[in-house]
Parts: C-alpha cells; sequence; structure tokens
C-alpha cells in the first residue's frame, strides 16, 4: 500500500492523523530511540523529517536512525533539494503556493525529480501555504515569500482549491516551526469546505485543546515538532494523539 493511501486510511478510521515532525539539526542519538518508542506508544501516525535550514544534523544518517528504530511511516518534509534519502518511505513533493518565487513554486521540484526518480521514492504532491503567524519564520526568510495574511482566509480557500484543480494530492497550512499564532481556525474551517483532498495543518501547535479545535473545524492531519524537542514534553504525546484522533474510543 503506498503511503498516500495508508494516510487516508487513517484518517477514515481514526478521524484524523498525527504526525511528529523531526528536525534532523535536533536529532540527539541518545535518546532518539526512546524517543521513537514514546512516540509509538502514544499512538502517533508517522514522522515529517527535515527542516528549513539544518546547521549541524546529518539529514541521512536522522532518516536512517529513524527507520532503524521505528516501524512508522518515515516522510521526508524538505528544506532543500539536498534533503532527500533513499532510506524514507516518501517525501512530500512541495510547491510553495502561497508565494511568488519561481524556485519554490518549480525551480527546486525539477532538480529533485531526477534525484526521486532514481531513489524510487513516493512523491506525494502538497500544495504548500505559509500562514502569517507573528513575527517572521524561517521558512518565510529562506523562501524570500510573504505568507498569506491571517486575516484572509478567503485568499487561503482560494489557493487551496487551486492546489486541488492542478492535481495536488495534500494542502498544508503551514504557520512555521515555533510560531507565534497557530493557523486560525477560522481559515482552516474556510479551506476544509471547499477542498477535498485532505487537509495539513502545523506550526506553533502546542497544546492537545487546540489540535483537537482544528481537527473540529476539519484538519485531516496535525503536525507537531518544537514542542516534544522538550522531553519533559514527552508524556503529553499521548493526550495529542488521543486529541487528534476523534473517532477512536478513549482509554481510560
Ligand atoms: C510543522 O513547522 C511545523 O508544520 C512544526 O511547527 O515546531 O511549531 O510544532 P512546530
Amino acid at each position: 500500500m503506498s503511503v498516500y493511501s495508508k494516510i487516508l486510511k487513517t484518517i477514515a478510521e481514526k478521524g484524523a492523523a498525527y504526525f511528529v515532525l523531526i528536525d534532523p539539526d535536533k536529532v540527539n542519538e541518545n535518546n532518539i530511540a526512546e524517543f521513537l518508542q514514546v512516540s509509538e506508544k502514544a499512538g502517533v501516525d508517522g514522522f515529517f523529517v527535515g527542516g528549513s535550514l539544518i546547521v549541524n544534523g546529518d539529514f541521512e544518517k536522522s532518516i536512517k536512525l529513524i527507520k532503524e528504530y521505528s516501524a512508522l511511516p518515515v516522510i521526508i518534509f524538505p528544506g532543500s533539494v539536498n534533503q532527500l534519502s533513499p532510506d524514507a518511505d516518501a517525501v512530500l513533493y512541495l510547491s510553495l503556493i502561497s508565494g511568488r518565487n519561481a524556485e519554490h513554486l518549480i525551480g527546486k521540484q525539477v532538480l529533485a525529480a531526477p534525484v526521486i526518480k532514481k531513489f524510487n521514492l513516493e512523491a506525494i504532491s502538497t500544495g504548500y501555504m505559509l500562514i502569517e503567524s507573528g513575527k517572521q519564520t524561517t521558512a518565510e526568510y529562506i523562501s524570500g515569500t510573504k505568507p498569506i495574511p491571517r486575516n484572509k482566509p478567503e485568499i487561503a480557500t482560494a489557493t487551496a482549491l487551486a492546489a486541488q484543480f492542478l492535481g495536488m494530492k495534500l494542502v498544508y497550512l503551514e504557520g512555521g516551526s515555533g510560531a507565534e499564532n497557530h493557523v486560525p481556525l477560522e481559515m482552516i474551517k474556510s479551506v476544509s469546505e471547499e477542498i477535498e483532498i485532505p487537509l495539513i495543518v502545523g506550526g506553533g501547535i502546542r497544546t492537545p485543546g487546540v489540535a483537537r479545535k482544528m481537527v473540529n473545524n476539519g484538519a485531516n492531519i496535525i503536525v507537531t515538532g518544537n514542542f516534544f524537542e522538550d522531553r519533559n514534553n514527552w508524556n503529553l504525546m499521548k493526550d495529542f494523539a488521543s486529541a487528534i484522533h476523534t473517532k477512536l474510543p478513549v482509554d481510560v
């Protein structure tokens, strides 16, 4: 079964899917195995791996380590063309459709295509949209693009529809890693009501309650990153998974 089909199945069975983003810069060889075990036990559905800027991390090695210790799907969430590995299960084939920088709309995709083919990676076409979230985020700065204003759900909705009509398989509303403000619920609702492809939401999600509200407003996949870089928060991962998996019975 393709990774995309697995994602669709998870959404259908659990109400929504929960992915944890692992930044290769933050991977600590001493506790990654434990982190993956905690995630699996908590009910996480898979991992996104990548970052807008990798300073010290070893991307290839991070993917290998994660695959070694976990059976869950590992999907590359590439911050650049260099973030590709044959060891991953799939790659989000992102086009930054909120911006007007041709390099991020199609240029990088051309460079990545032959490598993805060579690695035999499943490419999941994704309309990636940066949403204004307070201070400028790394993704905005690095991509040299303006995010969609947070009080303009109609722009986000029209952009998401365009992604669907172009044949993309997922739409991603991104507040940016460590965002001050998460993507507004009103925008999630407006986009999800119009499109038929699954909607991913990430950036600045710090409580299970917010994750639940996002799902209730139509998000199909929730992504958290930063929050679990602090191991003191690991015990809350289960609460996130339960909040997101609205169709699963809550265990007491
Ligand atoms: C994934 O960039 C986000 O969409 C992750 O954001 O690190 O703020 O959870 P956080």
